[in-house]
């Protein structure tokens, strides 16, 4: 498809421009954190469908962390502890508000707005609100609440990707216009392609639904009760799922963020045309990932790896290898990460840990397994081949192996070769989820059955949340 060529030229020659911003010896940093992304959810990520010229530039020029994750969520709004993970540098279980979290009056200055400043950073932030962790986003100089997220009906939802880069290149204008000499952190967040999905009529005619093949972890229903069956999201399509709706749903997802692309593409030629292109660190990652049929599922609030957790991280900019890691890293290790960008000092209490050793080449991993937990209903551990997810509340344990199996559609659990790998990988879970502060069981005193049929048509269950992907 050809689209926005010109632009990816003039991307692809930035370096030839812009030569004197070099000089500064802070970098500046862009984080680009889209909402509800998935770990595919880019051309160059993986997903051939997906029209993303703009953003494809920083996998070809950086870094793509292919095993990053949120680490967890005690609610249904997975944006919210995930957030605040990434602007506390802590696990899920010791975020400000978490059962059991202890807070203090000056904890405000150990949240990443306010050690940026500390290192002379100017702070800048635009988009997601509510569920974004508020009381991190006050602590930036300036923060744009643009939280567009269909609540309330005059809310152009559409032209939201428009308004936040119309909004962060007016602020790089006035920083030229300032000559002004501090290096920015700036924080997009925009609430895209979360749902309502909709973007401009342009994006969404780039998508036929018929032309979207179905995952090959597509079910009409998931095989039995995670926890979470009938949470807002898993409202959003019919029950048992269909391949029509599927589709349809995919298509609105690829033009929101085929739209996202295009107007992060209008910003990155602000930072040339600025002469800071060459001095930037961007970053572009998501708060949470989502299913959309996979396993028969649409939200967020499931640990499978084309689903809630798994998200996409990128790193490009002046000092970053360019390549591909499979470490395993979470979104909270940004809060360390971009401290040592900075040269600022990471308060104590961060469990993140910093990325710079491998965007510079140096390492190739800072964790050896990776553990997620959602509510008290799953927790998984994963290590390079081998991934466990636990559901304590129904007594059910799967067991997938990733290198032959990467869309997990052959649960190993019930084998009986499987025992050993099974005991190794929940001693491990036992052990990791400790680290982390979360004290809730893998096994519950009385089990409910794990099978699961979707509630009856017409029932309140049943009501369908109405996909606003109409209001466009
Ligand atoms: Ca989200």
């Amino acid at each position: 498809m050809k689209y926005n060529i010109a632009l990816v030229v003039t991307l692809l020659l930035a370096p030839i421009v812009a030569l004197h911003a070099a000089e500064k010896s802070k970098p500046n940093i862009i984080h680009i954190h889209a909402d509800d992304h998935r770990a595919d959810g880019l051309h160059a990520l993986g997903n051939p469908l997906l029209v993303t010229p703009n953003l494809d530039t920083l996998v070809e020029r950086g870094m793509t962390f292919t095993h990053c994750y949120t680490m967890g969520s005690m609610i249904g709004a997975v944006c919210t502890p995930s957030r605040t993970m990434m602007l506390t540098g802590r696990s899920w279980q010791r975020i400000p508000g978490a059962p059991g979290a202890t807070a203090n009056a000056k904890e405000a200055n150990t949240f990443l707005p306010r050690v940026m400043q500390a290192a002379g950073y100017q702070t800048w932030h635009i988009g997601k609100y509510g569920n974004g962790f508020p009381a991190g986003l006050k602590e930036f100089e300036t923060t744009i609440n643009d939280d567009a997220h269909g609540n309330t009906p005059e809310t152009d939802r559409a032209h939201c990707s428009q308004r936040l880069a119309d909004g962060t290149i007016k602020f790089l204008k006035s920083r030229s216009a300032a000559k002004e000499s501090k290096p920015f952190y700036i924080y997009i967040a925009p609430p895209v392609p979360h749902d309502p999905r909709s973007a401009e009529d342009q994006f969404h005619k780039l998508y036929d639904p018929a032309k979207i093949p179905l995952s090959p972890a597509f079910l009409p229903l998931h095989p039995f009760d995670n926890g979470e069956m009938t949470v807002r999201d898993e409202k959003l399509a019919p029950w048992p799922r269909t391949e029509a709706d599927t589709k349809q749903q995919n298509a609105d997802y690829y033009a929101c963020v085929t739209g996202l692309d295009y107007h992060v593409g209008r910003i990155f030629a602000e930072l040339i045309a600025s002469g800071e292109w060459e001095n930037t660190i961007i970053i572009f990652s998501a708060d949470n990932g989502l299913s959309l049929g996979e396993h028969g599922l649409f939200g967020k609030q499931n640990l499978y790896e084309f689903g809630g957790m798994h998200v996409p991280l990128v790193v490009a900019g002046p000092g970053v290898s360019k390549g591909k890691s499979e470490a395993f890293v979470y979104l909270m290790d940004l809060f360390p990460t971009f401290a040592e960008f900075a040269g600022a000092t990471v308060p104590a209490g961060v469990d993140g840990k910093s990325l710079v050793p491998i965007l510079k080449g140096k390492e190739t991993k800072v964790r050896d397994v990776l553990y997620t937990g959602y509510r008290n209903c799953q927790r998984s551990i994963r290590d390079e081949r081998w991934k466990l997810i636990r559901y304590p509340l129904i007594n059910k344990t799967q067991l997938f192996d990733l290198s032959a199996d990467p869309h997990e559609l052959t649960d190993l659990a019930a084998k009986p070769e499987s025992a050993d790998k099974i005991k190794q990988l929940t001693t491990q879970l036992e052990k990791t989820k400790k680290e982390f502060g979360d004290a809730i069981p893998l096994e519950v005193e009385n089990p409910t059955p794990a099978a699961w049929n979707p509630p009856a048509a017409g029932t309140g269950e049943a009501k369908k949340v109405k996909n606003k992907k109409l209001k466009k």
